[in-house]
């Protein structure tokens, strides 16, 4: 599967790069799509992280199959897109760039809640995922992330979510830790772009990028 060719994205002084090789991974992810994470604190929108999206090339045919015909727009509005995106057989990596300084103890609380919420909503929080969200919390436990740093995760279609950081923009050989748990390595991309995803920036920046290549594809296709 050749690798889409697409553009690298800024985020608040982030450059995510078009293309990335994540650790323990053989071959090139695309940038399907970044934007930041913030929150309301009273009358100021602080901007936290910055959240880059990548997939494995296969996606791009796998997600067009069934949105190509969708606008951006729609896309964007598209629970289930994102859905499809969050369970698609095909990996999927991010990278979460440190805009403020967090500590690994804040950065690890939210997700867990984020996840937890989800799991709940779903009816699905067994005792397989407390176990799960209990080791993500102790790997972040003696971490600190200055601004610059990132947290990197690689969702593998077999359901383990690979965990690394890095201390500047290079990305690891290999990753550091592995919680072999797919509900984990799903919810912790759906808290990002699923139905209350904490990147709405994020998730109109996939929406818009996903549909420029299903149209490309299409056109290619056209001219067999
Ligand atoms: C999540 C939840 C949070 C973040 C994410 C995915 C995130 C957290 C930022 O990427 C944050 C901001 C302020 C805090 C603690 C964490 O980026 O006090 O599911």
């Amino acid at each position: 599967m050749s690798l889409p060719s697409v553009t690298a994205v800024d985020v608040e002084n982030v450059t995510f790069p078009p293309t990335i090789n994540p650790p323990s991974s053989a071959t090139a992810f695309f940038l399907a799509g970044a934007g930041v994470r913030g929150l309301q604190i009273q009358d100021n929108f602080v901007k936290f992280t910055a959240i880059g999206i990548y997939l494995q090339p296969n996606a791009v045919p796998l997600l067009s199959v069934k949105w190509n015909a969708k606008s951006a727009h729609e896309l964007t509005e598209s629970v289930e897109f994102f859905r499809d995106i969050v369970t698609g057989p095909f990996e999927k990596f991010m990278q979460v760039t440190m805009i403020l300084p967090l500590t690994g103890q804040q950065y690890s609380e939210k997700v867990a809640e984020n996840c937890v919420a989800i799991w709940k909503s779903l009816g699905i929080y067994t005792d397989a995922e407390a176990q799960a969200i209990d080791k993500f919390v102790t790997v972040f436990k003696d971490e600190t992330f200055p601004p610059g740093s990132s947290i990197l995760f690689t969702v593998s279609p077999s359901g383990s979510l690979l965990i690394s950081f890095s201390k500047d923009g290079s990305i690891p050989e290999e990753a550091s830790t592995v919680i072999d748990n797919k509900l984990l390595s799903e919810a912790v991309l759906e808290s990002m772009i699923g139905k209350h995803g904490v990147s709405p920036a994020a998730k109109q920046s996939l929406a818009t990028r996903l549909s420029e290549l299903f149209k490309e594809g299409g056109v290619s296709e056209s001219h067999n």
